[in-house]
């Protein structure tokens, strides 16, 4: 298995700065290490370059730092498409959840000429649909999944060289607890496969994930590419205060072990965005040790022989 680390340093899809320094976090905790420890060929690239955070206001259309996100993703997908065409499994450190636009189409268009069906996991507190016009905020971070599903400015809805890069149903997210009011119509509108908190309340992490990852094993899943986008902050913040917009009554740590490892066991895991990572709200890089923890999980990490 060849994975390659791309580094994208970026802030100005959040509200707040501070997981441009994400990246590195994620370096000092020995990410690639870790991964290189299962046997894996781990190239890291280093950081994307892009443009930096003007923390500008809201714009006529109702978006922050609208050119500069774009910039950011035009690298973000120009650089995973040419990982996965090498055959190379490209892992994101972010930055801010907007990258997820550029880093999906691109895996969104590397899917449809190599005849793989697509299939997103989204691990979030939140639901990443807005709309320029919806958000309470502008941050382009909280729009993503509305970009992916063909809505919003058109760049972003297009990046995959057709729209949308994705349908709703493709798409399943897991963890949310903060959807805004307005945003709640979109999840329905889109008709993405939700699963919040309390549906894990309720069935329990195992029964959410063997509901989220049907179809996946077995010759049946044999033409599956997943992706897993990972904010974060879909963590409890009792184990993550390493993060902008942390929400309580997430995941604790055994959920999120459990999460990971059977995503591990499906096999079919091809790309991965680690996002929103700010090590300026962290606890002497608690957060990043801990997401390298369940990255390791991710990649088949397990107590006894398997
Ligand atoms: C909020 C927060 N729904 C927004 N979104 C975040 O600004 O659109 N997404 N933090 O990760
Ligand atoms: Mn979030
Ligand atoms: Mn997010
Ligand atoms: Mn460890």
């Amino acid at each position: 298995q060849a994975v390659t680390l791309i580094g994208v340093p970026t802030d100005v899809g959040a509200g707040r700065l501070g997981a441009a320094m994400g990246p590195d976090a994620l370096r000092v905790a020995q990410l690639g290490p870790a991964l290189a420890h299962f046997g894996v060929d781990v190239q890291d690239i280093g950081n994307l370059a892009g443009p930096p955070n003007p923390r500008g206001a809201r714009d006529a259309q109702g978006l922050r730092n609208y050119a500069e996100c774009q910039a950011w993703n035009q690298a973000t997908h120009d650089t995973v498409l040419a990982q996965l065409q090498a055959g190379r499994m490209p892992i994101m450190l972010g930055g801010d959840h907007t990258l997820a636009t550029g880093s999906i189409s691109a895996v969104a268009r590397y899917c449809r000429m190599a005849g793989k069906r697509l299939r997103v996991l989204w691990l979030d507190a939140h639901a990443d649909c807005n709309l320029p016009d919806i958000s309470p905020t502008g941050n382009l971070h909280g729009m993503p999944v509305a970009s992916l599903c063909g809505h919003g400015p058109a760049p972003l809805a297009g990046m995959a060289g057709f729209t949308p890069a994705l349908q709703g149903p493709d798409i399943c997210q897991i963890g949310l607890r903060s959807v805004d009011e307005v945003e709640k119509r979109m999840i329905q509108r889109l008709g993405l496969e939700v699963f919040d908190m309390r549906a894990i309340d309720e069935q329990g992490m195992r029964a959410v994930m063997q509901q989220a990852l049907a179809g996946l094993e077995g010759p049946e899943g044999d033409d599956v590419h997943l992706h897993l986008s990972f904010d974060v902050d879909f963590l409890d913040p009792d184990i993550a205060p390493g993060t902008g917009t942390t929400v309580r009554g997430g995941p604790n740590y055994r959920e999120a072990q459990l999460c990971m490892e059977m995503i591990a066991d499906t096999g079919r895991l091809a790309s991965l965005d680690i996002v929103e990572l700010n090590p300026a709200l962290d606890i002497r890089n608690q957060t990043a040790e801990l997401v390298v923890d369940l990255v390791e999980s991710l990649f088949g990490k397990s107590t006894l022989v398997r």
